[in-house]
């Protein structure tokens, strides 16, 4: 490290920051360490670094970028993404987790030297708006220049938030190092490990570009941060926010938890609302009101089936001069390609498999398409026409509803209101998803995913929910919560909605917020009217919405919802959880059960319970 670059880490006046890139410094051999701060050069140096080391390449549009992941490196890497534990934890839910000791020397030995040859960069950044007592402080050491980069796009800077800290140990620390590159991708995949130090506040990741695995902030920091909440009597979550637009210029913001890739930056892009942010929430209390930031400032969104059509804001943002990092999509002519845009794709060029042409197969015989499932694009929210005037707020965002958000063709009705709070949190400590290709391995199984947070809890999941029911104690009033499942299907196969129905739910919860809809009670909470949404369809959509869809869509099946709790019982049946959830769980079973004895049939039209 030069004198120029030593001066920017001490001028921090933080021992424990030293002490971290000397460490990392002596392990990873780099070449030359360059420590970055706030200032417009800086931050160029990195975008600029990423384009000469050739993990970025320029694309034709000003501002665009492709970065290509290694074929087997295109989503997040479950298996081997662990927890290092000093000692045994009861954790009432599968984890992976290793030995402390023995972790640290299998990773220490794969990151030993993995920067030779390499430049080290050292960031700072602020996880939540700056001058904000929602938010966290982050260093981050790398020796890739398109994860720093994203990380710019991503999250708001922090060296002169690190001055704040006063030489505490207040901050998370990431050390991440590609490792070896061929055709800059990673090539050691084998080798690849992502270790989450819960005690110490670190994460080491070696062997891996993709965002998820590679970038300490997002979903590492979200483990760490989850953990620290629960400490703290706060929620870190896997949540939107939105500001939904009612009538008459209200704005009522929500959040909401879905698991990858199941219409969670869908519905923050809901057309007519403003987005806060599309992935991770820091919720608190503050006097009496829940209260939320975001804590990126940039989406890492699926780029797949993002068309002018359904998705008009990104599309629109894709199609526009600025910073963007395009990720494993198709390059022809220096223009990017993805599968689902609705235009004509061209027969060849590059992609996250190299060379590529209509018809290339995999080892298995299989097509490979255009662009990766999970292919990506990293922009700042700022990009967006949509961003919310509220967006970058230290105070948050005062919360309305939380809307948990699943996936399965057969079961769950498109929007149900919670009965209670603990109900609400039952709803949500209950998704269940189809798998999708946001993390390698099979797709379309049905996985239990509590908060669509069961990838990141870093605490045990009874400790986890009992956080979640305490933290509507001392509210003045607290937040509704829905269900929602957009991916209902009839038995030909077919969806029962269209995509543009959940902006008709969305409002339909914005409503009820400000007591302006009835609902119906059922079994598992509360739907809406068929009037009310007919009602919304034309005003929102211009749509006759008949009674035929209404009780297709909101009918109860309850043999289904009976097979559902069935499957919860035996998944918590041998975890410790609050009283409050195992009750909500007996509650609503008995509730089922008692629907389909009096009504006597598997699935009741929602026009039954009217009647009773
Ligand atoms: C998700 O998969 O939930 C994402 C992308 O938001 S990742 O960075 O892979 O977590
Ligand atoms: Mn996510």
């Amino acid at each position: 490290m030069d004198k120029i670059n030593l001066r920017k880490l001490e001028a921090l006046n933080n021992q424990h920051v030293i002490k971290a890139v000397e460490e990392a410094i002596q392990l990873c051999k780099p070449a030359k360490v360059i420590v970055i701060a706030d200032s417009k050069e800086d931050v160029n140096y990195v975008r600029k670094s990423a384009l000469i080391n050739g993990e970025e390449a320029k694309l034709k549009m000003e501002g665009h970028t492709i970065h290509f992941d290694g074929y087997d490196d295109q989503g997040r890497d479950k298996a081997h993404t662990r927890y290092l534990l000093s000692k045994d934890v009861d954790w009432g839910l599968k984890v992976n987790s290793i030995e402390k000791d023995k972790g640290l020397k299998e990773i220490y030995s794969y990151l030993d030297g993995s920067m030779a040859g390499k430049e080290m960069l050292v960031r700072f950044f602020s996880l939540g708006p700056t001058n904000s007592i929602f938010s966290l402080k982050a260093l981050q050491i790398t020796d890739s220049a398109y994860v720093a980069h994203s990380e710019d796009l991503l999250y708001r800077q922090g060296y002169e938030e690190f001055k704040k800290l006063d030489g505490s140990s207040d901050f998370f620390f990431f050390l991440h190092s590609a490792g070896r590159l061929e055709n800059e991708v990673s090539v050691d995949i084998n080798k690849r490990r992502i270790y989450i130090d819960l005690e110490e506040n670190r994460v080491y990741s070696v062997n891996n570009q993709y965002a998820g695995n590679s970038l300490g902030l997002k979903k590492l920091a979200f483990r760490l941060a989850i953990k620290k909440a629960n400490e703290e009597g706060w929620l870190a979550e896997h949540m939107f926010i939105m500001g939904v637009h009612g009538p008459k210029d209200r704005i009522s913001y929500f959040t909401g938890a879905y698991p990858s890739a199941c219409g969670k930056t869908s519905t923050a892009m809901i057309s007519g609302q403003t987005v806060v942010g599309d992935d991770i929430a820091y919720l608190r209390k503050i006097d009496g009101v829940i209260r939320a930031v975001n804590m990126e400032s940039g989406i890492f969104g699926i780029i797949h089936s993002v068309n002018s059509e359904d998705d008009p804001v990104i599309y629109q943002a894709l199609m526009t001069p600025g910073e963007i990092i395009f990720s494993n999509v198709l390059i022809n002519n220096k223009t990017p390609y993805w599968e689902g845009m609705k235009k004509d794709i061209p027969s060849k060029g590059i992609n996250f498999s190299g060379e590529w042409f209509q018809g290339k197969k995999d080892s298995q015989g299989q097509k490979i398409p255009c662009s990766h499932k999970n292919a990506r694009y990293t922009l700042r929210l700022n990009e967006l026409n949509n961003i919310d005037a509220k967006a970058n707020d230290p105070d948050g965002v005062p919360i309305k509803a939380i809307f948990y958000g699943g996936r399965d063709s057969d079961t769950t009705i498109p929007i149900v209101e919670s009965l209670t709070w603990a109900h609400g949190v039952f709803l949500g400590a209950t998704i269940e998803s189809e798998t999708t290709a946001a993390t390698l391995g099979a797709r379309g199984v049905r996985k239990y995913n509590p908060m669509a947070n069961l990838d990141f809890i870093s605490v045990p999941l009874g400790t986890y929910i009992e956080n979640h029911l305490k933290f509507a104690d001392e509210l003045k009033e607290a937040p509704k919560i829905y269900t929602t499942n957009y991916f209902l299907k009839d038995k030909a196969g077919n969806y029962l909605n269209s995509k543009l129905d959940k902006k008709v739910w969305l409002l339909w919860a914005e409503g009820r917020v400000h007591n302006e809809f009835e609902a119906l009670e059922i079994p598992v909470g509360r739907i809406p009217k068929y009037q009310d949404l007919k009602e919304l369809f034309v005003r929102e959509l211009r749509k006759d919405y008949s009674e035929e869809e209404y009780i297709q869509q909101f009918s109860l099946r309850a043999v289904k919802y009976l097979e559902k709790m069935e499957r919860m019982s035996r998944i918590f049946e041998n975890t410790k959880m609050p009283a409050a959830f195992t009750q909500e769980l007996k509650a609503q079973t008995e509730r089922l059960k008692l629907a389909k004895t009096k009504y006597g049939e598997e699935i009741i039209s929602p026009f039954q319970f009217l009647d009773k």
